[in-house]
């Protein structure tokens, strides 16, 4: 017996560390860069973990932010473009990346008290119900992607 309850301890603790393996999607390393001027908008990034169903993510909402949207970025004739989307499909055990030149959100009208290392509360709304809230960090303007800074 007790080499049973050893391997069922190892599996609870896999279970509880595997990103990605629960019923909903996850949301991880969500980031912002605050932008240079305060009225412009301010970009958004994170990794989103698909669960055990297809989803899609419909929204993502904050206290101190105005509005968020959803963009997807593109060259069009050599410029970078971007165009805001409805929602953003996440895959059963699925990784979809929001990242510099890539997807973002986008950030209107931050509370003026948010600065560099002040979070972000950040609601993400799935179809499925699936609501996530995570505290994003900040960036100050013009500073690199934190992803890559990491040690
Ligand atoms: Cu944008």
């Amino acid at each position: 017996m007790r080499r049973l309850s050893i391997a069922l301890l190892a599996c609870a603790a896999l279970a509880a560390c595997s990103p990605g393996g629960g019923d909903r999607p996850l949301v991880e390393d969500a980031r912002v860069r605050l932008s240079a001027v305060s009225d412009a908008p301010s970009a958004g990034y994170f990794t989103l973990k698909g669960g055990k169903s297809d989803d899609r993510l419909l929204r993502i909402d904050s206290a101190v932010v105005e509005k968020i949207e959803m963009h997807e970025s593109a060259m069009d004739g050599g410029m970078m473009t971007m165009r805001p989307l409805k929602e953003l499909a996440v895959p059963a055990g699925a990784t979809v990346t929001f990242a510099p030149a890539g997807s973002h959100a986008m950030l209107f009208g931050i509370d003026n008290r948010i600065t560099p290392g002040t979070g972000i509360p950040m609601l993400f709304t799935f179809a499925s119900g699936a609501k996530i809230q995570v505290e994003a960090k900040t960036m100050a303007p013009g500073t690199h992607d934190m992803g890559s800074m990491e040690h």
